[in-house]
């Protein structure tokens, strides 16, 4: 495994060179900013990430991410030119070292909560996602925005998108997906670049938009759509473990055994009976899932893909990107290592 993590270029709060001191840390995990959702990425601005990336002793192998248009996912207006335009972000990527891209198919909105700083009882805070909530939000109302999403919706953008998917079934959405990774995965394949699609987060349809990467039988089904390699998986364990339904470190060991996980997500939820859930600390006790299950089920099956911390809670003052700071993920990523190290050096003897 090549451990990695998350920094949104020079505008993060997190120094990059603080990043590298964290132990075992080999890579960034990062994207072009500079330019509007469906463009082609400019060379000089790739070129540039790589240098400042490698300037501060670290690789630069795994964009996350290129995001799609909202035109594929729908399966109209420009989809034709943004599948182009995807290719051509590939072949560029390809050249300039990218392994792996990491890429989702959520319509219109990435991640969501409900609330971005719930005080826990140590006095940290984190992400959380209450049933209760998220009945009472709109979406349209422009109160809602985390920092993996693309802001540059207006209220009429969204509108405009909101009827658009009113039309669209989930099997529309199957069938753009299909057509998106046949056109794209022959290019990933001669650029030498995996695709892994994020599952939803959460993993169920919401505000009425439909979603379909959510749980075993709809992982298989997204795997068979392009058998390659190069059609893979950014395996998220917070994403899919807050439907208790999913049993991730089954899916796990299933996924790293077909050889189609590229990169891990690894964090922790505490999942609730009504469907709630909170982000806590990455250690098993902390949450619902079984980190070492996970990490237990990649080295058994020797994964030679990247990891990262996911999020982490704000802890010791911190202020920065809900998610995204740098002391929790630091600590998350320690965790992973000993974890790895520990069940390493057990599965040996
Ligand atoms: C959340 C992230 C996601 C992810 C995208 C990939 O923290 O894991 O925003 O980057 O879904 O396109």
């Amino acid at each position: 495994m090549k451990m990695s993590f998350r920094w949104y270029g020079p505008d993060d709060p997190v120094k990059i060179e603080y990043i590298r001191q964290i132990p075992n840390m080999k890579a960034i995990v990062t994207a072009v900013y500079d330019v509007p959702v469906g463009n082609v990425w400019s060379n000089d601005s790739i070129l540039k990430l790589k240098k400042t990336v490698e300037d501060a002793g670290l690789d630069f192998e795994v964009i996350e991410s290129v995001p799609v248009h909202e035109d594929i996912k729908l399966g109209a207006g420009l989809r034709d030119k943004y599948i182009e335009n995807y290719k051509e972000n590939i072949r560029r990527l390809g050249k300039a070292g990218i392994k792996v891209i990491c890429y989702n198919f959520m319509p219109v909105f990435d991640w969501t909560r409900t609330q971005l700083d719930k005080v826990a009882a140590d006095g940290s805070t984190s992400l959380v996602f209450y049933k209760e909530q998220i009945e009472k939000m709109s979406p349209l109302g422009g109160e809602l925005s985390l920092p993996g999403w693309d802001s540059s919706y207006k209220k009429e953008d969204l509108k405009d998108l909101f009827e658009k998917y009113s039309k669209l079934t989930e099997e529309d959405l199957w069938e753009n997906l299909k057509y998106f990774l046949s056109e794209i995965i022959p290019v990933a394949e001669e650029a030498g670049v995996k695709m892994a699609i994020h599952p939803d987060d959460p993993p169920y349809g919401i505000f009425g938009l439909p979603r379909i990467i959510t749980n075993e039988e709809n992982i298989d089904r997204f795997l068979k759509l392009v058998d390659s390699e190069y059609n893979g998986l950014t395996l998220c364990t917070g994403s899919l473990g807050c439907a208790s339904s999913n049993d991730i470190p089954k899916m796990v060991e299933k996924y790293a055994a077909l050889k189609r996980i590229h990169f891990m997500h690894i964090r922790n939820v505490k999942n609730y009976d009504d469907g709630s859930f909170e982000e806590t600390a990455h250690y098993s006790e902390c949450g619902s899932l079984d980190m070492a299950a996970v990490v237990k089920a990649l080295v058994k099956h020797n994964f030679d893909g990247y990891i990262r911390p996911d999020h982490g809670r704000m802890i010791w003052g911190e202020k920065g990107k809900p998610g995204y700071g740098l002391y929790d993920r630091a600590l998350g990523a320690a965790y992973i290592n000993g974890l790895w190290e520990g069940i390493s050096s057990c599965l040996e003897v």
